[in-house]
This record gives C-alpha cells, structure tokens and sequence, in this order.
C-alpha cells in the first residue's frame, strides 16, 4: 500500500487529521491497532473549547455534538466549604465550553470515515516507522495475520502515549520533559443525573473532586485516590460517602446517589516530547504530550495539533512550500506548553499531596480565594480553560 499522509492511531487525533486532509484532497490512509467497538467505548475526555467544537462542525462532524452537547457557562470550585462560580463569557469575552463525550466525536468521525471511504484499517497494529530520514518512510503493520507494509511521503504519529511512533525518533534528536504526581485519579460512570449544572471541581482537606457529566442523564465524577489504588476497593457505597464528603459545602446541596457503570483509575502525568517532528515523522496529540486531565486540555491538544498540521500540509499541496510544515513543531509546543503550564496549576492547587504541609494547604487555598476575589486571576482561569484561539 501507499499514500501521501500515513497515519498511526485511529483515535480522535488520527481520525479528525485523515477527515481534514481528506477534505483538502490529500490522501492519507489510517492504521489503528484496536477494533473500532473498542475505541468508540473507551471512556476519556468530556469537555470541548470553543476552538475545538469549531473545527469539529467545520469539518462536518458538528451535527449531533449541536443537538447533544452541553453548553456550560462556566464552572464551580468549590474549597474550604465554600462554592465559587467562574463565569466564562463575562470573562472571556463570549468564549464557553461543551460537554460532549470523546466516544461521541470518535463515533462521529469514524462514521464519516467509512461513508466517504477514507482507508480506516481496524486491527491494524503498527509495529514500527522505518526510514523517517528518508523521502519515502514505511510503515510495518500487522493486519489479519499477516505482515505488511504501508509507504507514504509523511508519518504522522497519532498513537497515544503507549504507541510506536515517538520511538521512530533517535533518542539523540528526542528531548523529554515530565512531572509525575503522588496520587491518582479513580473515574466512575452512573446512570444518575447529575446532581449540579455545570462542573464542580472540589478542593477539600480529604483530597480532590470532580463533578462532570456526560448527558442529563448520566454522570461522570472523579476522585482522587493514592497511585497503585484497586477499584475493586472502592465499593459503590464508599465511593458515594466520599464524594459526598468532598463536594460538602455550607447550604443546601446534595449528592444524588446512583448504579455506577464504570469504574477505572487513571494515572496523572505531564509529559512532552520535543521536537514534535523528525524529518518525514510528525507527532500528534498524546503520542508527543500528555497533561493531567484537571486542565480538561488532552483532547484539545490533540485537536489543535492536527489542525497546524492539516493546515501545513495544505499550504504545501498548494504552494509546494513545506514552510508550514517546518514551523510546526514550534508553532504547537507553544500551545502545548501552555497548556501543561495551566493543566499543572489546576492539578497541584487543587489535590492535596500526601505529603504536603499545613503551609502548602494555606497556599492552596489562598490561591482559590485569590480567584474567588479577582476577576483578573478569574479570567485567566476562564482563558485558559475555554481555551486560546487556534493560530
Ligand atoms: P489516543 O490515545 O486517544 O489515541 C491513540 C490511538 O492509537 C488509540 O486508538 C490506540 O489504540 C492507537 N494505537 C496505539 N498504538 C498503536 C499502534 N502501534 N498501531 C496502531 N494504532 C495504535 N482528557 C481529558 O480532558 N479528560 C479526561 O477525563 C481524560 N481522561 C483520560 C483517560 C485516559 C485513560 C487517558 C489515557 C487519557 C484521558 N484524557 C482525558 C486525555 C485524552 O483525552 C487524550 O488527550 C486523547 O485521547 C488524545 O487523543 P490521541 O492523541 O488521538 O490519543
Ligand atoms: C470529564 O468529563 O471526563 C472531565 C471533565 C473535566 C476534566 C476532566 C475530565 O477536567
């Protein structure tokens, strides 16, 4: 096989790259390692910036994000028994987020995929990229038993951070920066409706909440628990007693109890790899970076990469200069280490540390009465959690 733009992972980079090229007219053809139930099951991100819902609606993968996600204004923090609602649009300038599930934008792009015929190959394992130096790599997959191969012009590395392709780049060219965190976070799905509108994020002495959702129907709330926790621990019951005792705040609120679905633990990690690009391979998404999900910014990231990228490839599909192409690297890193700087500041001003001290816990909490009691250091929150507009 062979095409212009091969790409490695079909997951919401991969597959929103091939939709955008596709739609410039640039081949590419997709490699994902997992069946397609899987990946459209795989719970992760739920909230959307601005920027992203509008490449998803101007790529055509906008009909049912409109009609079944949720708008939010904006977010509560809740610490010290007190709640504080950050208003996005007054702080913002108009800017808003919306809750729609990263299932749903995978399921939506892979329909648009398979309708418009773009090679999307399930249960296709990438087992290395050769010849990235070169100007004609190759892609070695395993598909249906048999070994094969995949020539292209260009890599793109969209296979998350367990995937194959950062290794394409020599350890001599690959510089890696990372924070690792002394707690973890368990996630739980309940068919109960959510017990608030919008999301709250809680700070408490017994360690971090948060309140999310996926429908009026179903919620998603996390909890912050110490690495190496087994779910199967955490009864559903016990689960509820905490998050009741987190979320506690002085008035009337209260914590509506349901069947929870699903429970997983998700370790937290910053993490980026520099350059994103070594000749014919480029990196997307979390192959290249991965922020603690407190910032709400993974998915995010991974959008904006590809959208620098599709545009780059483009410009040189038009002009035949690969001088987009070149500034890519530093043209994302800039947004990805802002937003490993804002995804940081959320993480560790609002879970407690094990080890931390009293002094610590006073800073935090001096912090978030700073932006209770500044709309300048509310604003900055809001900005960076709606998200900058993409270059
Ligand atoms: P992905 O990891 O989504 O996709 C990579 C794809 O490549 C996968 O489908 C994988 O199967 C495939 N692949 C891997 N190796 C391959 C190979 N050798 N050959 C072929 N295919 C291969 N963000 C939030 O904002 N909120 C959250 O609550 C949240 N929860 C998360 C929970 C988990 C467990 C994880 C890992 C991430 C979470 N994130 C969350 C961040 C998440 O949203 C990511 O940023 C987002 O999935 C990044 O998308 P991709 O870069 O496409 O990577
Ligand atoms: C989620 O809905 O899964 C979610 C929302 C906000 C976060 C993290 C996760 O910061």
């Amino acid at each position: 096989m062979h095409t212009t733009v091969g790409i490695v992972g079909g997951g919401p980079a991969g597959l929103l790259l091939a939709r955008l090229l596709r739609l410039r007219g640039i081949d590419c053809a997709v490699l994902e390692s997992r069946d397609r139930e899987y990946v459209e099951r795989r719970q992760r991100a739920g909230i959307l910036e601005q920027a992203t819902v509008d490449v998803l609606r101007a790529c055509g993968a906008g009909a049912r994000l409109d009609r079944e996600g949720l708008v939010h204004d904006g977010i509560e923090l809740r610490f010290d028994r007190r709640s504080h609602r950050i208003d996005f649009p007054s702080l913002t300038g108009g800017r808003r987020v919306t809750v729609y599930a990263q299932t749903e934008v995978v399921k939506d792009l892979t329909a648009l995929h398979l309708a418009d015929g773009v090679p999307l190959l399930f249960e296709a394992a990438v087992r290395a990229v050769e010849g990235a130096e070169g100007d004609r790599p190759v892609v070695r997959f395993e598909h249906e038993g048999r070994e094969r191969t995949l020539t292209c012009d260009w890599v793109v590395g969209c296979d998350g951070f367990h995937g194959v392709a950062r290794a394409a780049l020599p350890e001599h060219v690959r510089h890696t920066y990372e924070r690792t965190y002394p707690y973890s976070w368990l996630g739980v799905l309940a068919e109960v409706p959510p017990s608030c509108e919008e999301l709250v994020y809680a700070h408490s002495p017994r360690g971090f909440a948060l309140h999310s959702m996926r429908s009026p129907a179903v919620s998603r709330l996390y909890l912050q628990v110490p690495n190496g926790t087994d779910p199967a621990d955490w009864p559903d019951e016990r689960v509820w007693d905490e998050l009741a005792a987190r979320f506690a705040v002085d008035g009337d609120w209260t914590l509506e109890r349901g069947p929870i679905t699903s429970k997983a633990v998700l370790p937290m990690r910053s993490f980026v790899t520099e350059p994103m690009r070594h000749g014919r391979l480029f990196l997307a998404g979390d192959a290249a970076h991965i922020v603690p999900p407190t910032g709400a910014k993974g998915l995010n990231l991974a959008v904006s990469d590809v959208t620098v990228l599709a545009r780059a490839f483009a410009h040189l599909a038009r002009t035949g200069s690969a001088e987009l192409l070149d500034a890519y690297s530093d043209t994302c890193l800039r947004r990805v280490w802002r937003a490993e700087h804002f995804s940081y500041f959320m993480t560790t001003t609002l879970h407690t540390d094990p080890e931390q001290s009293p002094f610590t816990t006073r800073l935090q909490l001096a912090q978030l009465d700073r932006i209770a009691a500044s709309p300048h250091a509310a604003a900055e929150l809001a900005e960076n959690y709606t998200g900058l507009p993409l270059e």
